[in-house]
């Protein structure tokens, strides 16, 4: 990967390219407003984009019209297999397009958190895309055989054991973690999710060495000289590895999901909703609620019942603004 370069602050500058010339090109780096492109040819573009044509993804497939020897308009975003975002009552955070997978890296330090993990569910669920969860650092833990147990049981109950866990040691037993990795990754497009300290820009440069050179050329010039990940970006690796590395996230907003999609989501609530006695019940006073009943059975987990309250009330309280 050549060098690139998000210090452009004004509009591209006109060279002598031509410009009537459209060419396709993938989307491989953004950093919110800035984006790069690598081109069928594999020369990088730095991409700009206006009104609607501003909001494209890492993973996008899009048509570009050079302005400059190395900027280019955003002409038009090819239709999209799919996108996984997350959005607050004003604005929505791209995470990346046409997807294959998301994996999302849990650790015991710093703390993970089960509310961010369901979110997470509920996102990929919306978008049509597979969730593995990778459990990193397990050499934190001082009985291992007796915490993955615990561990496990604890995450089956959030994803409804929908979503298979991996535990590794990133740092302390990297062969093994990645010979298990590769096998989940290899020829597939994958979106690396997580809070900040995870190890997800670890893992990146575990199975792509080369990634580190190219992140922390993007991530020093940004963020003067911390390692954490400032941009979302998409490596390249043999075996057909293409692994996008995000930014560690603390909030996963889901405004932009309906009620019916959020309850589409939730079957574990959708399907003894059902039974309820009355058809608009909301499962919180109502008498004969099947959904109440159903809670601390084997059928429905107080804390998914939780998350599901919170993200109803989230998305009702956000209406108008969205
Ligand atoms: N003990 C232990 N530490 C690890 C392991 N994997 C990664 N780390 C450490 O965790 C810290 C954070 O790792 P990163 O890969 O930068 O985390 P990240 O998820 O990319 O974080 P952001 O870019 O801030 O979102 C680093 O100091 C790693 O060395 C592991 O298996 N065990
Ligand atoms: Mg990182
Ligand atoms: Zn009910």
């Amino acid at each position: 990967m050549g060098k690139i370069k998000f210090s452009a602050k004004g509009k591209p500058t006109v060279s002598a390219v031509d410009q009537d010339i459209l060419s396709h090109a993938l989307v491989v780096a953004s950093h919110g407003r800035h984006f790069v492109a690598r081109g069928d040819d594999g020369k990088l573009w730095q991409l700009f984009g206006k009104g609607k044509r501003r909001e494209v993804a890492v993973g996008d497939e899009v048509s570009i019209r050079p302005s400059g020897d190395e900027q280019a308009w955003v002409e038009e975003i090819l239709p999209r297999r799919n996108l996984v975002y997350r959005s607050d009552a004003l604005k929505s955070k791209l995470f990346a397009a046409n997807l294959d997978q998301v994996l999302l890296v849990l650790a015991i330090s710093p703390p993970y958190s089960t509310e961010l993990l369901g979110r997470t569910l509920v996102a990929c669920q919306h978008a049509g895309v597979p969730l593995h969860v990778v459990f990193n650092k397990v050499d934190l833990f001082d009985d291992v055989q007796e915490a993955m147990a615990e561990f496990t049981e604890e995450l089956n109950a959030w994803t409804r054991g929908e979503c298979p866990i991996h535990f590794v040691s990133l740092t302390e037993a990297p062969h093994d973690a990645q010979a298990h990795m590769l096998s989940l990754l290899e020829h597939k497009r994958t979106l690396i999710l997580g809070q900040s300290g995870m190890g997800k820009s670890t893992l990146i440069n575990l199975l792509i060495p080369e990634a580190r050179a190219s992140t922390n050329e993007i991530s020093m010039a940004l963020n003067a000289g911390k390692h954490t990940t400032t941009h979302t970006q998409m490596h390249v690796g043999d075996a057909g590895l293409e692994l996008i590395d995000s930014p560690g996230f603390q909030a996963f907003g889901l405004f932009h999901l309906s009620e019916d999609e959020l309850l589409d989501a939730f079957p574990d609530i959708a399907k003894p909703g059902l039974r309820c006695r009355f058809a608009n019940c909301q499962h919180l006073r109502e008498p004969d609620c099947a959904v109440k009943l159903a809670l601390g059975t084997t059928e429905l987990s107080a804390a998914r019942f939780e998350l599901f309250l919170l993200l109803r009330e989230e998305l009702r309280s956000g209406q108008g603004y969205a």
